[in-house]
């Protein structure tokens, strides 16, 4: 067993917490993944927990496909109105906030997240590659102009569904990665830059079930990172993790923070 200690406190490392706990002490240059799992509790529903998940209706899961918005533009939107509420009144949650301190410390690099919701940069993180894009903007499927999320609301909110471009009529589409579209490649080929160089990369609230993304764990290991997961239900990398904390996310934070001092 290690012992350590953290602000004159002995801090065994027998238990998952404990380990946990010194590998974020010990490292300096952490990068976290995150995933739906870390906001669930701000409001906002996952896509794969069997209770609550976004995937449990089918119709759902079709329209978040690439195919699924050009067959059926409108339902995305009536979909979009519905759900964008929940979004836009999210507030970071402790686990949020809890990687902002870490970045503010100076021992966490950046977050990688798959997340759309913003909630990183609400809660003060800075260096954030939001690798699935972003609801902040949209853009013309046909020439390609940008517009606001405000501008997308509005046209909304006016029944105007799908929104169509001011200029060409062509319909408006969020700046997110539907399943079925590659990922932006400049902001996941630094993504990966920033793996290269990480001690411990603490993944937080995701299933690893999206590729390119699920990839991640492994390019961290292949350059000999730790590796935390931080999910209520198992995933893929369980057997090479050096810690994995099975648990609700707001629990293991709070106790994280009360026996590493963060
Ligand atoms: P996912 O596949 O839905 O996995 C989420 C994981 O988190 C599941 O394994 C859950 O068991 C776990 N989980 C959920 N809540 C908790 C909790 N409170 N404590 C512990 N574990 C929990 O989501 P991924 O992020 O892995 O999949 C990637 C998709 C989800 C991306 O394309 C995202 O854009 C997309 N997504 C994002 C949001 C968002 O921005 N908040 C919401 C829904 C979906």
């Amino acid at each position: 067993m290690l012992e350590v200690s953290v602000q004159g406190k002995a801090l065994s490392t027998e238990g998952p917490i404990e380990r946990a706990a010194h590998f974020i002490k010990e490292a300096f240059n952490i990068v976290a993944l995150t995933g739906a799992g870390i906001s669930t509790s701000a409001g906002i529903p996952d896509f794969r927990s069997p209770e609550s998940g976004f995937f449990n209706d089918p119709e759902t899961m079709f329209l978040f496909t690439s195919w699924g918005f050009a067959q059926n533009p409108r339902g995305f939107y009536e979909m979009g109105k519905r759900l964008l509420p929940l979004f836009l009144n999210a507030k970071p949650t402790k686990a949020h906030l809890f990687l902002a301190r870490l970045e503010k410390m100076g021992r966490l690099r950046c977050i990688i997240t798959q997340n759309i919701d913003g909630l990183h940069q609400k809660a003060g993180s800075e260096r954030v590659f939001e690798v699935h894009g972003n609801l902040r903007k949209g853009r013309c499927t046909g020439c390609k102009k940008e517009c606001t999320l405000e501008e997308i609301s509005r046209k909304i909110a006016d029944n105007e569904i799908p929104p169509l471009c001011d200029g060409c009529k062509s319909i408006i589409r969020p700046n997110i990665i539907l399943f079925g579209e590659p990922l932006p490649e400049g902001v996941f080929l630094e993504a990966v830059e920033e793996l290269k160089r990480c001690d411990l990369l603490l993944v937080i609230g995701s299933s690893l079930v999206v590729y390119p993304v699920a990839d991640i764990p492994l390019t961290a290991l292949e350059h000999n990172a730790k590796l935390i997961l931080l999910n209520r239900l198992p995933t893929q990398y369980d057997d090479r993790a050096d810690v994995v904390l099975q648990m609700y996310i707001e629990e293991a934070i709070v106790k994280l923070q009360d026996v590493g001092g963060f």
